[in-house]
């Protein structure tokens, strides 16, 4: 593409065209080395969304919840981006067209915006393209931002570091609460809930406040478990009641500043790793070069490789300047 081309689109971007917003998502999702080109044309952006985040294992109601929460903050006047992230492919179908259906009432809204995800085959990684679009997002005026993505923590995906407010999303039965327990998920939730009360899910609920129990919070905010049935819309009020409660904690309480700076230190950490990988593999450390030290290895030199390499870091450390 041009780089009038760009300017027109982002001229179509900034009078809140949708169709310029597809474009430029699927710019950034597929070459993102242009992320500089296209967000230098906002740097006088000043707008702030605000970015919360449904996490819970595949099936447990993420989607439907997200789009009757959705629709709730539309009815209230505000826009809406939702990032998907879903680890069947959109390409193959069944996710995809799943969530598209329930977010059908929504996904027409002029004041909504949705983007599906696959989890993989994404240059930089899945955080990497959650991110540029959770900017692009800001930068087209979202007052609200949901990422819905399965389970936390992962290496390649780490919600608590993208979202404001986290919503850990369980189902009745037992087994979720002690995965939960397992990988310290009690930690994450800022928000927990039982979606589809309409089978049961007391019990769950209940072991959650006993979890939560044993936990000391140090700003003093507890996080409250909701009960929802999100097919019927029962509990989505309170679900809804909850974000904004956990938003003002943090507005009054300073965390959402320090929020925001980890937000950013990922992000910096990420596009500075991912721009030192991408000297490396245009330099010594090439699949050229690691072939023919994978030759040298096999020819007797296995024990020097150690050297070699040692050798060339301690050498680019020379090398590595900052510049202004
Ligand atoms: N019974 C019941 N089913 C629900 C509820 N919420 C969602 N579902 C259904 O659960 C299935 C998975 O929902 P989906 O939103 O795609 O889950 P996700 O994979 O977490 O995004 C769908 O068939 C939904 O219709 C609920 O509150 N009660
Ligand atoms: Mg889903």
């Amino acid at each position: 593409m041009r780089s009038n081309e760009l300017e027109t689109l982002i001229a179509k971007f900034k009078n809140k065209d949708k169709i310029a917003l597809a474009r430029l998502i699927t710019i950034i999702e597929n070459e993102p080395e242009r992320a500089h080109e296209v967000f230098k044309h906002f740097e006088d952006v000043k707008h702030e969304s605000y970015i919360i985040g449904f996490t819970g294992s595949p099936g447990v109601g993420k989607s439907t919840l997200t789009g009757a929460i959705a629709q709730k903050m539309l009815d209230e006047g505000k826009s809406v981006g939702i990032i998907s992230v879903d680890p069947t492919s959109p390409f193959s179908g069944g996710a995809f067209l799943g969530d598209r259906i329930r977010m059908t009432n929504i996904s027409l809204h002029p004041n909504v915006f949705m983007r599906s995800l696959a989890s993989r085959g994404y240059k930089g990684g899945i955080s990497r393209a959650v991110f540029d679009i959770s900017m692009l997002y800001e930068a087209f005026g979202m007052d609200i931002i949901i990422i819905e993505t399965v389970g936390v923590g992962q290496a390649e995906f780490d919600i608590y570091n993208l979202a404001y407010t986290v919503i850990v999303i369980l189902v009745p039965g037992y087994g979720d609460v002690i995965q939960m327990q397992k990988a310290g998920i009690i930690e994450i939730g800022d928000i927990y809930d039982v979606n589809k009360k309409d089978l049961g899910g007391e019990d769950i609920a209940v072991q959650i406040e006993m979890m939560l129990d044993d936990t000391t919070f140090q700003s003093g905010y507890r996080p409250p478990v909701i009960l929802t049935d999100a097919i019927n819309g029962e509990g989505i009020d309170e679900l809804l009641q909850s974000i904004w409660d956990h938003k003002e904690h943090l507005e009054l309480s300073d965390l959402l500043s320090e929020k925001k700076k980890n937000r950013f230190n990922y992000k910096i950490t990420e596009l500075i790793y991912s721009k030192i990988e991408k000297i490396l593999k245009d330099s010594f450390f090439n699949q050229g070069k690691i072939k023919e030290l994978v030759e040298h290895a096999m020819d007797d030199g296995k024990f020097k490789i150690y050297e070699i390499i040692h050798k060339k870091f301690e050498l680019m450390n020379l090398e590595i300047k900052e510049h202004d």
